[in-house]
């Protein structure tokens, strides 16, 4: 039996953030995937925020994609996927908690009821991802060479901009921007391809329907 049980649901970026770090960090896991929109007793028993992802290590539970993250490094030094260094450490736990609102605002493109909502969305998110870009002066990763902790928040973050451009034609990040590229690098990662499903676009689909969407008015590319 795995030592590590991750709860999740199947669109999830900040489940998509640990299940990465879980693979990048060769931990061995069991997932279960859970319906948000019914959520099982044991789930916001052991969930005090209600939310996905959760864990548990050697049978007890941990919320919070952040800390769940942080306890995975500490727990399992092997593959560091954080900085040693106090300085870049906090620079980078900074930044994931700018990662956080990147969702957030992704997600209310998605949940955009009408143009002008989807228009103010979409100028407020691509404000946010004008200034990281100010900050990604390093490459390939957000910190040079080293491939970690925050390259897999971003990864997983951009994941529904990904689609949302490739399947309506919304462009939330500029092709051949530093982002784009940025982003195409990261989403190289094996660790990447494994977290995210092969059915995600259906599920984001269906998702988008849920929530009357004024993206799948914008009708889909073919
Ligand atoms: N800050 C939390 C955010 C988790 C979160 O918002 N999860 C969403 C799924 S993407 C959720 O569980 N939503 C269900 C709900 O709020 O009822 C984290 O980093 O884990």
């Amino acid at each position: 039996m795995s030592a590590i049980k991750l709860v999740t649901s199947k669109l999830s970026p900040f489940g998509h953030r640990v299940e990465m770090c879980l693979i990048e960090k060769k931990i061995s896991y069991e997932k279960v995937d859970v319906d948000l929109a019914d959520k099982p007793d044991w789930f916001i028993q052991d969930s005090p925020l209600g939310k996905a992802p959760i864990i548990y290590g050697n049978g007890r539970p941990l919320f919070e994609s952040i800390a769940i993250c942080e306890y995975l490094e500490d727990s399992f030094p092997d593959i560091p996927l954080h900085s040693k260094d106090a300085y870049t450490k906090a620079w980078h736990r900074g930044w994931m908690e700018f990662s956080n609102g990147l969702i957030s605002s992704i997600f209310s493109i998605a949940f955009a009821q009408d143009q002008q909502s989807l228009d103010e969305k979409l100028e407020e998110t691509r404000k946010k991802i004008k200034n990281l870009e100010k900050y990604l002066t390093a490459e390939p990763f957000f910190s040079g060479g080293h491939f970690s902790l925050i390259d897999v928040c971003f990864a997983t973050a951009f994941t529904p901009a990904m689609v949302i451009r490739a399947n309506f034609g919304v462009e939330i990040f500029e092709e051949d921007s530093r982002t784009d590229k940025y982003i195409q690098k990261l989403i190289e990662r094996e660790s990447f391809d494994k977290v995210v499903p092969d059915d995600y676009d259906d599920v984001l689909k269906d998702f988008l329907e849920r929530k009357n969407s004024h993206l799948l008015k914008l009708g889909e590319k073919s």
